[in-house]
């Protein structure tokens, strides 16, 4: 059989989600969204079903807003939510990002109590936090999808500047997602060289803040609406390592329980996902700017959570 993806929010990112997941044969695909955009989301389906003998691929795929066609989905991965404007922080979006969140931890824990749940909605860290809250699902289950993106801009930025293959760059970001978000350059290598060899100082802060900001830059280009086709393929990626027990390691908003001296906020850290889901959580010895910078994410993250009274 089959495995079965659902994607809740057929937007900017969802329809992105489906393409992809569709182009990879990960499974069947439904793309649920609210009662009044269901006839969009069955139409995104169906022009995907009839990309199929050009695509080359072979998956049954839905549109609807009943939740009764994501029963026994082995993923779900949630986008519901309204993204950012030009001039909006993604705090911003709490008050009614919370309330998507809540109708949809509803209906997931209803009819999908058994997939591993990747939530893309921002403010994210706090998103998670509260899908995690709401459905009481075992916390190897629920993830948020942010630092897999973050990672992969740092990692696109540096091979824009230094004109070398991104392939060869690898490194990490840590951190909840937003400005104060910690990019390692003491980590981060190009080809096996470290990063501080082959670039200068002046470089390495410039692309760690254009890091930080970079959703905000794609924000301004746009002028309506945010990042989609990026923050697509890193969810998939972070899905396809659990499908396939790929065991990739990827940095994700995972469920601190002690790790980096965080208690019960879901953080960007470097996380293992396989079949059990989030299947554990690497510690990185930082140096005491690395934990200070760390810390200031933290105090970020736990004040947009508390928001939440969850
Ligand atoms: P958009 O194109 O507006 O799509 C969101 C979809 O969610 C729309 O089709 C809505 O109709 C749908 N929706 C709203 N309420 C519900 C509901 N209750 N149930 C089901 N569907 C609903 O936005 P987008 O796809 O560009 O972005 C989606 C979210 O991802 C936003 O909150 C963004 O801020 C966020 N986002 C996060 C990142 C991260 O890296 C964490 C990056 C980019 C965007």
């Amino acid at each position: 059989m089959r495995k079965k993806i659902a994607l809740i929010g057929g937007g900017q990112i969802g329809q992105i989600l489906a393409m992809l997941a569709a182009q990879k044969e990960m499974g069947d695909i439904v793309l649920l969204d609210i009662p009044e955009l269901e006839n969009p989301a069955k139409g995104k389906a169906l022009d995907l079903m009839e990309m199929a003998p050009h695509g080359n691929y072979d998956a049954n795929i839905v549109g609807t807003s009943d939740y009764k066609d994501i029963e026994g989905a082995d993923v779900v991965i949630v986008t519901a939510g309204k993204p950012r404007q030009a001039g909006m922080t993604r705090e911003d979006l709490l008050a009614v990002n919370l309330q998507i969140i809540t109708q949809v931890a509803a209906g997931v824990k209803q009819s999908a109590p058994k997939a591993f749940c990747i939530i893309v909605t921002n403010p994210l860290d706090a998103m998670v936090y509260a899908f995690y809250k709401l459905t009481g699902f075992p916390k190897n289950q629920v993830v948020g999808m942010a630092g897999a993106l973050d990672t992969a801009r740092w990692r696109a930025f540096i091979a824009m500047e230094l004109g070398v293959s991104v392939a060869d760059v690898a490194g990490t970001v840590l951190g909840g997602h937003g400005p104060d978000m910690v990019p390692l350059p003491r980590l981060t290598t190009v080809g096996g060289v470290p990063l501080n060899e082959i670039a200068t100082k002046e470089q390495i802060d410039r692309l760690a803040t254009r890091t930080r900001e970079a959703g905000t830059e794609i924000v301004k280009l746009f002028g309506k609406g945010s990042a989609f086709f990026s923050p697509a393929w890193s969810a998939i990626t972070m899905a396809e390592s659990y499908l396939k027990n790929k065991r990739r390691i990827l940095p994700c908003a995972a469920l601190c329980e002690g790790e980096y001296g965080v208690k019960g906020l879901f953080i960007g850290v470097p996380c293992l996902i396989g079949a059990k889901g989030i299947e554990k959580i690497f510690e990185i010895k930082l140096a005491d700017d690395e934990k200070a910078m760390l810390q200031k994410t933290i105090g970020v993250v736990a004040k947009t959570v508390e928001e939440t009274k969850l």
